[in-house]
């Protein structure tokens, strides 16, 4: 893989931030796109803008062609076995919402539990939260291990039989701790309950395989994997998806309306209510022919090398603390000694490194780690290990910088 090839693609990396080459380290929050997305969205609303599934006029049909396909590449990226279980929603968010509102509610009743971690991303906490108080569920929590990984051990512990959905992020978006999710949904089956995985950070990275992870539903957002914002997907087996209600109802997603009742389209329509998201889903599916012809064996190999020498380098910095185990995808997070998180940011970016400083959607987690907040570094294919020096010593500048003044 040629960085310096992938870069060129990425025209937004090609500029100076407060008089420095810019160092966007903050694709986990989401990532920057190549010009190969930003030509189809381009392309779309300058040539075949149109709405789909309705007219029989030529734009429509190249709308409708356009929407459908890239529904078929996302089936293939992921490797579902039809395309009817793939839904296209806003992003991994709405979609874990879909599958709480719908299938937990319909499935949850008092006695019955909720298992997630506590690394999980506001949004795989708070739907189960919202539903557990709907329906009388428990929601537990799967322990973290010393270095704040999973351990199946505590996995098998936490599942019992009256555990009915289990729901899991595949990557930490703060710890980069890739969590063993197939042998985790193994566990979940062998007790009865479902598996939902959050791909947010899985998706971007590394070859995602559905049908080997055996999960039952499966979420993931396209901004964070090249794609533009707006557009994420929700996997789900066509079996648990056919006995579910639609969460949202309207235009598009129904087959018959009378005045009293009305019946739904066949799946995966069913559960995309309302104008769809037509050029979203156009430039996901320029996304992944991307990353495909890039490779996610490459792309997560690049980014293993980038997170090791990051953790290297960094361990260089005086009153350093990293968090998350060695074995780890493109994410540092750190903080220094005695410097708010706010603060490195701030003075980063006056560097023209950008690094995002705060909660990062995981409140939980923060609690865990006994802390307020943290500073962290996400790579992706078009960074560099120069990106890494430039980061550390913006760093120890930061440090002299709180220390000589405060
Ligand atoms: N799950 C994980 C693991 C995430 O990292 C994120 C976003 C989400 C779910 C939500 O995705 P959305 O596209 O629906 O917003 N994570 C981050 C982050 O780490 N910094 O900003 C957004």
């Amino acid at each position: 893989m040629n960085v310096s090839d992938i870069r060129k693609q990425f025209p937004i990396l090609d500029q100076e931030v407060n008089g420095h080459p810019l160092v966007y380290l903050d694709s986990a929050a989401t990532s920057q796109k190549p010009i190969q997305v930003i030509e189809a969205l381009n392309k779309y609303y300058r040539e075949y803008n149109s709405n789909v599934h309705r007219g029989v006029h030529t734009l429509g049909t190249m709308a409708t062609d356009g929407y459908e396909g890239a529904r078929e590449k996302v089936r293939k990226f992921i490797n579902a076995k039809s395309t009817e279980e793939i839904i296209f929603t806003r992003g991994t968010t709405t979609a874990l919402n879909i599958v709480a509102a719908s299938y937990g509610r319909a499935n949850l009743q008092p006695g019955d539990e909720i298992v997630i971690t506590y690394m999980e991303h506001h949004s795989n906490i708070i739907p189960w939260q919202q539903v557990a108080k709907a329906t009388g569920a428990t929601l537990k929590y799967i322990d973290l291990t010393e270095d704040h990984a999973l351990s199946l051990e505590t996995v098998k512990e936490t599942i019992t039989p009256d555990t009915k959905i289990v729901s899991v992020m595949h990557v930490s978006n703060v710890l980069g701790a890739i969590n063993p999710v197939k042998e985790i949904a193994k566990i979940a089956h062998q007790h009865g309950a479902i598996m939902i995985v959050d791909g947010a950070q899985s998706t971007p990275h590394m070859k995602v395989d559905v049908q080997d992870l055996d999960c039952d539903f499966f979420a993931f957002s396209g901004h964070k994997m090249c794609g533009p914002t707006g557009i994420g997907v929700l996997y789900g087996k066509k079996e648990l998806l056919e006995k579910m209600e639609p969460v949202e109802f309207g235009g598009e997603m129904i087959d018959f309306v009378n005045l009293y009742d009305s019946t739904w389209k066949e799946l995966p329509w069913k559960f995309e209510g309302g104008t769809p998201i037509i050029a979203g889903a156009i430039g996901l599916g320029a996304a992944i022919d991307f990353l495909e012809e890039v490779g996610l064996d490459n792309i997560l190999a690049h980014e293993h090398k980038l997170a090791n020498y990051a953790l290297d380098r960094l361990s260089e910095v005086e009153g350093i603390t990293i968090y998350g185990p060695k074995e780890r995808a493109g994410v540092v997070t750190f903080n220094l000694d005695d410097v708010h998180p706010h603060d490195v940011a701030t003075v980063l970016d006056a560097e023209g490194v950008a690094v995002r400083a705060g909660h990062h959607c995981a409140q939980p987690l923060m609690k865990y780690l006994n802390v307020s907040s943290t500073a962290r570094a996400s790579f992706y294919l078009y960074n560099t290990e120069e990106e890494i020096d430039q980061l550390v010593s913006s760093l120890i500048k930061t440090k002299e910088y709180f220390t000589n003044v405060f």
